[in-house]
């Protein structure tokens, strides 16, 4: 505690010798542990960089929802500092998500992870509300997903004033019921990091750079923001704007919905080859600068491995991400195989080196964040 009160003040007096405040979350409400959690972030993002992996709590390569299992605890005998959990279908109602993981597990997992101090992120694969409506038995996939980019009509058709606004207003309330339910034992709200609208820059998903035009895509995240925080009243969300690859700030700030409601700026990108080195400096070159110029947390969202480059963790991914200040980088699901016998993790198919970079002093993983106490606890 006395440590805490120490931290607290220096920060404070370190923040007050430049003339700035302490930053704060953008919802002028947010809970206190909220608050908290998004001071610890950004102080934490100065010092090294949590480490994250999407469905990690709800199954692995050759396992599905095992108690206290974790294919990156397997490895190196730690859980990530950040667990990601996905959404999509959420909005339909259904009781798994389309990955068939059970919501009513995933809310457990959360909960769960909340507990031991850790960091959470939900992103959200939604349907495409429009095209979902037409019925065509013979529609193959993606017909009807997030991926669904056959119409350009979608994002403007749920917005006020669209022919399927009710619908997605329906959508909306079942996310804002399942948010409202992620409390802990004592009823407080679960903070969390909500990363909806993926990926814009990339025309991938409905609600993609070219697929709706800038003002829309901009509309619908301020739609989304004011319906879970003004009329749900829901406090306890840090947002994150992402997109895919971007080569300038120009182009990843197309369709930027305001600093006024964004907390987090984020940043998904893949290795693809060896051009990813140096295109990632570039891009959190120019990312962090204006996340630290606004005040906001930044985060490498989604990022993997070249195929077969066996030390692609120490030689790439950590040498580029250590030069900033970025909060988190999450890797991507391992995707449940069940005619896979061998043990092991795609996403971190070689082991000693994913342990490097576990090992370094720059990486934190939960233990590591339990001892920084984010929630102030
Ligand atoms: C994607 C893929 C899909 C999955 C989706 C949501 O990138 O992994 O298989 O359904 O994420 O988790």
């Amino acid at each position: 505690m006395k440590t805490l009160n120490l931290i607290l003040v220096l920060t404070i007096l370190t923040l007050c010798s430049f003339g700035q405040k302490p930053p704060v979350p953008t919802d002028k409400n947010a809970t206190k542990e909220t608050i908290t959690l998004f001071r610890s972030l950004f102080d934490l993002q100065k010092k090294g960089i949590m480490y994250g992996h999407q469905d990690d709590l709800m199954y692995g390569f050759n396992w599905w929802y095992e108690k206290d299992r974790s294919d990156t605890k397997e490895i190196v005998g730690d859980y990530p500092a950040v667990a990601g959990f996905e959404l999509g279908h959420i909005e339909l109602g259904s009781e798994r998500s389309l990955d068939s993981v059970s919501f009513t597990q995933i809310a457990e997992q959360i909960k769960i992870h909340y507990k031991k101090g850790g960091v959470i992120t939900l992103s959200w694969h939604l349907n495409n509300p429009f095209t979902m409506q037409i019925r065509d038995t013979l529609a193959k996939w993606p017909h009807g997903t997030a991926w669904d980019v056959s119409s350009k009509e979608v994002v403007a058709s749920i917005l006020p004033g669209g022919k399927y606004h009710e619908l997605f207003n329906t959508w909306l309330e079942r996310l804002a019921t399942f948010f409202i339910s992620l409390k802990d034992d004592k009823g407080i709200p679960i903070p969390f990091i909500f990363r909806p609208f993926h990926e814009h820059s990339g025309s991938f998903f409905w609600w993609g750079t070219n697929i709706c035009t800038d003002n829309e895509y901009s509309a619908l995240w301020r739609y989304t923001v004011s319906f879970l925080r003004d009329k749900k009243n829901i406090h306890n969300i840090l947002y994150a704007y992402n997109t895919d690859r971007v080569t300038s700030f120009e182009q990843y700030m197309r369709g930027y919905p305001g600093d006024d409601i964004i907390d987090m700026l984020s940043l998904d990108m893949y290795d693809r080859g060896a051009q990813f080195g140096g295109e990632l400096d570039n891009a959190l070159g120019f990312i962090t600068r204006e996340a630290i110029s606004r005040n906001k947390l930044a985060a490498l969202s989604e990022t993997g491995e070249r195929k077969g480059m066996p030390d692609w963790w120490s030689s790439v991914l950590l040498p580029v991400v250590s030069k900033y200040p970025v909060v988190y980088v999450l890797t991507w699901r391992d995707a449940f195989k069940t005619k896979v016998t061998v043990s092991g993790n795609p996403a971190k198919s070689f082991p000693d080196d994913f342990k490097y970079f576990y090992n370094s002093p720059r990486t934190f993983f939960l233990k590591d964040i339990q001892k920084a106490n984010v929630y102030g606890r």
